[in-house]
């Protein structure tokens, strides 16, 4: 868990008043931690030069593989990516962010996330047919106007609490206008969260006329709604906190058919 701690330091801006101080020994045992965790086979586990936590982060970037990805390459309704949570999706508000670039156009709808129980598509968010991006929760979904995406890389996260409903999606930092959806709902727990297809049963029965072809990346989850300066915090590539259902530097991702993981 000391891990966490480098995560947590705030790199682009101060916080006014710092949730607590971290030690020295808390730095060194995440600078340790990280060691350990990267599988560094010359790490000295005892550095003569103390680290800072901006030094500790650097390294942590560096092996949390910031490159991780996946590419899906071609149009198939078998080829998907399991994802184990660091947590189950028991949810009454959430923060999901990822990164993706494809050359699918036209009218053609894709699945960019799944997370499915037996009965439920509990949180599928979309490309639909009209180029608009949104997100379901058990029913019908919210939908989000969006300039053309294109093809090259673009960062959306979708934020939702059950307490208002305000379900709010970010595309490269830019926040829509909120809207109310799904008010006193919960996202329960139990299912399967995939990327690649969307499953009409539970991890099966998919369309590859919905599936994504492309890469998709930094695919991160909160258990909270984040502010909007976290939302902006997390598109420039700071780290405001560590994402602690989905963290995509740490998940494991259990790939099925032809999609192949970069690091
Ligand atoms: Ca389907």
């Amino acid at each position: 868990m000391s891990h966490h701690y480098i995560r947590e330091v705030p790199t682009r801006f101060t916080l006014a008043k710092p949730r607590h101080r971290r030690s020295q020994t808390h730095s060194d045992e995440a600078y340790l931690e990280h060691g350990r965790a990267c599988g560094h086979a010359s790490f000295d586990p005892a550095p003569k030069v103390s680290l800072t936590n901006h030094v500790a982060l650097r390294l942590h970037l560096l092996c949390s593989s910031p490159g991780r990805s996946l590419v899906f390459p071609q149009q198939t309704s078998s080829s998907f990516v399991e994802l184990a949570p660091a947590q189950p999706l028991s949810l009454d508000a959430f923060t999901l962010c990822l990164k993706f670039a494809t050359e699918l156009t036209g009218e053609r709808e894709v699945i960019l996330f799944a997370y499915r129980t037996a009965d439920f598509d509990e949180l599928n968010v979309w490309r639909e047919l009209d180029g608009r991006l949104s997100f379901y929760l058990s029913g019908q979904g919210v939908l989000f106007e969006v300039p053309e995406l294109g093809p090259l890389e673009n960062h959306v996260c979708f934020t939702w609490e059950s307490l208002t409903g305000r379900a709010t999606m970010y595309v490269n930092g830019k926040s829509s206008a909120s809207k109310i959806y799904q008010r006193a709902h919960k996202v329960r727990p139990g299912g399967k969260v995939i990327l690649g297809q969307d499953p009409d049963v539970f991890l099966g029965d998919f369309d590859a006329k919905q599936s994504f072809v492309g890469e998709i990346f930094a695919v991160n989850m909160w258990d909270s709604a984040l502010h909007p300066h976290a939302v902006k915090e997390v598109f420039s590539g700071g780290v405001f906190s560590t994402p602690n259902v989905i963290d995509w530097a740490t998940v494991t991702l259990l790939p099925t058919g032809n999609v192949v993981e970069f690091q």
